[in-house]
C-alpha cells in the first residue's frame, strides 16, 4: 500500500474543517493508500504560493522522508503554481482532494462508459495543470534552467498538450456513441411507463442498502442485489431494477453514484449521462446517513447537486437512515432539536411517531435500513407518493389522435396497451387533471378499475 501523508488548512477554524479532513482519510483509504500522517495548520487565508506556510512545508517533508511517504494528498484544488511548488519543496509527488477523488473513480470504473467518463474528467482537470506537472518534472530530472532547455521544455508542453486535447476529442466522440445507447434504452423504457423512483444523496449513506432491501421486500431475486460496502463511492455504475407490486403498483428503482462536498465540477458533468437517469425520475429517495454529525452538510450539498443537474419539479422523499446508531435514547432525549428538525424538513410534525424509529413524518421516514427497520413503512410512502393521487381507468382512443397517446406515455402510468380495430386500449394510472382532459375517451364513461 502506498504510504501518504494528508495536509490540509483549518481557516479561521471553520467548523467542517475536521470533518473535512476525516473525510480525505476516508477518500485516501477508498483508493488502496495508508495515511501515515496528517497534518493541519490554522490559518487566516490560503498560501498563494504553497497553500499551507512554508514552515509546515518544511515540517511535511520532514515528515514525509523519515516515514518514507511517497505522496501528500492536499485537501483542497490546488493551482498550477502550489502543485508546481509544492513537487518542488516537497520531493514527493503532491495530489490534491480532486485528482484523488477521480483517482478512486478510475480504480472503480467497471463499465465502458464509466471507464470514458472518469479518463475524459482526468484529462480534463489536467490540462491546465500541465504546466505546473511538466515543470515539477523537468527539474526533478535536474534540468537547468537554460535557455535552450527552457525551448525544449516548450515544446514539449505543447505536444502534450496537443497529445491530450486529440485523446479528448476521440473519448468524447466514443463516449457519445455510447450515450446514444443508453438514451434509446432510456425511450423504450419511457415507452413502458413504469414509474421509475431514483436513489440519490452523499457517499456511504446506504443508498445501495435501501435497494437491496426492497429488492429482498419484493423478492426479486438474490442475484438481483447491489454492492453495498463501507467505502466511500462503493457504486459508481448506474443499476436498475424492477419492483413488482401487487394491483399493478409496480416502479423501477435506480440506484447510483453518491455525491461528495467539492464533486470536481467536471465529474459531474462527466457523469452527466449516468446521472440522467436521476433527472428522468418521477420520485426521489434522498437517502441520508443521520448518524453523521455532518449530514447537515452532506443534504445541502445533496440539493446543490441535484439542482446543478436540474431536478427541481421532482417529489423528494428524505430517507433518514441509520437511526440504529443514533440510538433511541439520544434521540428520546431531544424531543425538541427533534421536533425542530422533523418541522424544518417537512413543515409539519406528527404527534404519534415521536417515540423511537421507525417514524413518518410528512414525506419524511426516520428508520434503518441496513438493520430492515422501516422497510414496509418506506413502500408505503414510495405507493402513496406514485400511486396515491391516481386512479385506474381504461381508455380508447381513436387512431387519428396519436397526439395523445404519446401525451400519455410521458404522464400517466400505463400497465396494458392493445391495438384494437377501432382504437388504442389502454390500462393506465391517471391523476384527476389527466383523467378530466381525456375524459371523453375512457371507456364507460368514467369506469374505473381497482
Ligand atoms: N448501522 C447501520 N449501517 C447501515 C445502515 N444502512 C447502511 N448501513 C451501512 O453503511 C455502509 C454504506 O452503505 P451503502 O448502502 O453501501 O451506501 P451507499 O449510499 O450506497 O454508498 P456509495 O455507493 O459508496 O455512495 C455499509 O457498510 C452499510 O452496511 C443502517 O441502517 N444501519
Ligand atoms: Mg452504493
Amino acid at each position: 500500500m502506498e504510504k501518504v501523508i494528508l495536509a490540509g488548512l483549518d481557516l479561521n477554524g471553520a467548523i467542517d474543517s475536521s470533518n473535512s479532513m476525516e473525510e480525505l482519510e476516508e477518500l485516501a483509504k477508498a483508493a488502496d493508500m495508508e495515511v501515515i500522517g496528517i497534518v493541519t495548520q490554522k490559518m487566516s487565508a490560503v498560501n498563494k504560493a504553497f497553500y499551507i506556510g512554508t514552515g509546515k512545508v518544511e515540517q511535511v517533508r520532514q515528515l514525509a522522508k523519515e516515514s518514507g511517504a511517497g505522496l501528500v494528498v492536499f485537501d483542497n484544488a490546488l493551482s498550477p503554481m502550489q502543485l508546481r511548488n509544492l513537487q518542488r519543496e516537497l520531493e514527493t509527488a503532491v495530489m490534491d482532494r480532486t485528482t484523488l477523488i477521480l483517482e478512486i473513480f478510475s480504480k472503480r470504473a467497471r463499465t465502458k462508459e464509466a471507464k470514458l467518463q472518469v479518463e475524459v474528467a482526468s484529462l480534463q482537470y489536467m490540462l491546465p495543470r500541465l504546466v505546473g506537472l511538466h515543470d515539477a518534472l523537468s527539474r526533478q530530472g535536474g534540468a537547468s534552467g537554460s535557455m535552450s532547455n527552457k525551448g525544449a521544455g516548450e515544446k514539449k508542453l505543447e505536444l502534450d498538450r496537443r497529445h491530450i486535447e486529440a485523446r479528448l476529442s476521440a473519448l468524447r466522440k466514443e463516449l457519445a456513441g455510447v450515450e446514444k445507447d443508453r438514451e434509446t434504452q432510456r425511450k423504450q423504457r419511457l415507452k413502458s411507463a413504469i414509474p421509475l423512483v431514483s436513489l440519490v444523496g452523499y457517499t456511504n449513506a446506504g443508498k445501495s442498502t435501501v435497494m437491496n432491501a426492497l429488492i429482498d421486500r419484493y423478492t426479486c431475486g438474490e442475484d438481483k442485489k447491489v454492492l453495498e460496502k463501507d467505502m466511500l463511492f462503493a457504486t459508481l455504475e448506474t443499476t436498475v431494477r424492477k419492483m413488482e407490486g401487487e394491483g399493478g403498483k409496480s416502479f423501477l428503482l435506480s440506484d447510483t453514484v453518491g455525491f461528495i462536498n467539492q464533486l470536481p465540477h467536471n465529474l459531474v458533468k462527466a457523469f452527466r449521462s449516468t446521472l440522467e437517469e436521476v433527472k428522468n425520475a418521477d420520485l426521489l429517495l434522498h437517502v441520508i446517513d443521520y448518524s453523521d454529525a455532518s449530514y447537515r452538510e452532506h443534504m445541502k450539498v445533496t440539493k446543490e447537486t441535484l439542482e446543478e443537474l436540474g431536478t427541481g419539479r421532482i417529489p423528494v422523499i428524505c430517507v433518514f437512515n441509520k437511526l440504529d446508531l443514533k440510538g433511541v435514547d439520544e434521540l428520546a432525549g431531544e424531543p425538541e432539536k427533534r421536533q425542530e428538525e422533523e418541522a424544518e424538513h417537512s413543515g409539519k410534525y406528527s404527534e404519534e411517531c415521536q417515540e423511537g424509529y421507525p417514524r413518518v413524518s410528512g414525506n419524511n421516514i426516520f428508520m434503518a435500513a441496513g438493520k430492515g427497520v422501516g422497510i414496509e413503512e418506506l413502500v408505503s410512502l414510495i405507493e402513496e407518493n406514485l400511486f396515491g393521487k391516481r386512479k385506474q381507468y381504461e381508455l380508447l382512443i381513436p387512431y387519428t389522435a396519436g397526439g395523445i397517446f404519446s401525451d400519455l406515455s410521458e404522464r400517466a402510468f400505463i400497465a396494458a396497451c392493445e391495438y384494437r380495430e377501432n382504437g388504442i386500449y389502454i390500462k393506465a394510472a391517471l391523476d384527476e387533471e389527466l383523467a378530466g382532459r381525456y375524459k371523453k375517451y375512457l371507456k364507460n364513461e368514467y369506469r374505473r378499475i381497482t
